[in-house]
């Protein structure tokens, strides 16, 4: 997968030369390139934002770098996310769609947003979705695009070392997950359940079952409606 990002601070994105997704990129499993709105601007000053039309507290983000960075980055099967809080709510059926796609290109905006019509443009050249974090308000998309990146990096095939560890997660089966436990069996006069211990498979299954839907009743409802 190609993954391109646009926004005013590339360095937030160094995070994503560690770990899984660093590792994955070194391997050529996802090719991730970062790029500098500032670098899209004419002007003297680089300048990105202006007052909003209508007045308004804050500012918005020019239409024309963004127009010349999408220009530099789309191709005919590319898809652009913008994080927005006002975009529809990104879960984990997003990510495993997104997981199939050959390209994606992320548009952070900063201020107040970006000019309305960078969408409207963008959607002439490709498919655009908005896409938001959930109901809480962020400085700009960068934060949105990392976690983004990480639950759609981690779905493609070879990613993870180990394909079962996807199939028994938080949200694969729609259910919060099970508690988990290792070693010493007793730790700080807290005990492990014993059922864990049992070495009964079924009584295991069953038990780890009845958890993840007693977590889910208690903490998140609105799962099982
Ligand atoms: Cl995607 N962006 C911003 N700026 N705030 C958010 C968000 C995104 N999702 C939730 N809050």
């Amino acid at each position: 997968m190609r993954i391109d990002i646009v926004t005013i601070f590339p360095e937030f994105f160094s995070v994503l030369d560690v770990s899984l997704l660093g590792r994955a990129r070194e391997s050529g499993l996802i090719e991730l390139a970062v790029h500098d709105l500032r670098d899209f601007t004419r002007d003297r000053h680089r300048t990105v934002d202006d007052t909003p039309y209508g007045g308004g507290a804050g500012m918005v983000m020019k239409p024309e770098p963004w127009g010349e960075a999408l220009d530099s980055i789309l191709d005919t099967e590319s898809i652009v996310i913008f994080p927005s809080p006002a975009g529809e709510l990104f879960t984990q059926a997003t990510a495993q769609e997104l997981a199939s796609e050959k390209h994606l290109v992320f548009g952070c905006g900063r201020y107040e947003g970006i000019d309305e019509r960078v969408v409207e443009y963008a959607a002439t050249r490709a498919r655009v979705r908005l896409m938001s974090m959930g109901d809480y308000v962020l400085n700009g998309g960068e934060v949105a695009a990392m976690a983004m990146i990480e639950a759609v990096g981690r779905l493609i095939p070879g990613v993870i070392g180990n394909p079962q560890s996807l199939v028994e997660e938080s949200h694969s089966d729609g259910l919060l997950e099970y508690p988990s436990y290792t070693k010493p069996a007793q730790w700080r006069g807290l005990e492990v359940p014993p059922v864990l211990l049992s070495g009964h498979h079924g009584a295991i299954a069953a038990w780890r079952r009845e958890q993840q839907l007693e977590r889910t009743r208690r903490i998140r409802p609105d799962l099982l409606d």
